[in-house]
């Protein structure tokens, strides 16, 4: 069985899926952006298994990914992983994205998640630009799924803004 990619345009607080993925920061603390609507929509179960993740092993490195309650919200677990910022394309940033979509999946898949929606990381606060972002999120997710086949059945995109919509419509009306 192959993994069924979606695009949605929305709030992916919204989701009813397995797991929603939080573009967070290192510190896990909560922030604008997408981490600030999960935070607010879930409530403070997130942000307390936040702080024992980080009383564990301080925080969450660029890259890495760390699973906790969804609280009150339609998902079952929250995904966080933190995203690179923006510096110019020279810093490793198309790296590090790419270990954030592929350690979710990781991460999804040692808890038997079957359904994942995620934001599209780094492409907001963090200034990456959107075109290279949804190139990476895509190439990242079908090289994991092609490597690990059956293990997904739903991965879904959730683009807020018209932009990233488009694009990501576009990008994957191509290959399917
Ligand atoms: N649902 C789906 N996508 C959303 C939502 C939502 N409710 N709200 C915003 N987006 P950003 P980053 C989109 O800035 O760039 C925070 O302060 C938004 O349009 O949330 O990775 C963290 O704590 C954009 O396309 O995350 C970090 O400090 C995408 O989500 C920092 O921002 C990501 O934008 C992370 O910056």
């Amino acid at each position: 069985m192959s993994t069924q990619l979606k695009v949605v345009r929305g709030d992916i607080t919204q989701m009813t899926v397995d797991a929603i993925v939080n573009a967070a920061n290192t510190s896990l603390l909560g922030g604008g952006g997408v981490d600030g609507a999960i935070h607010r929509a879930g409530g403070p179960a997130i942000l307390e298994d936040c702080k024992k993740i980080r009383n564990k092993q301080g925080g969450c490195a660029v890259g890495e990914a760390v699973i906790t309650t969804a609280g009150k919200l339609p998902a079952t677990y929250v995904i966080h992983t933190v995203g690179p910022v923006w510096q110019g394309g020279h810093k490793g940033e198309r790296d590090l994205l790419s270990n954030c979509y592929r350690n979710t999946l990781t991460l999804a898949v040692e808890q038997g998640i079957r359904t994942v929606a995620f934001p599209n990381i780094s492409t907001g606060i963090y200034g990456y630009p959107k075109e290279e972002a949804a190139t990476v999120a895509i190439d990242t997710v079908r090289d994991y799924m092609a490597a690990h086949p059956g293990r997904i059945e739903e991965i879904s995109f959730v683009c807020f803004d018209e932009e990233n919509y488009r694009l990501y419509q576009k990008k994957l009306s191509y290959a399917i």
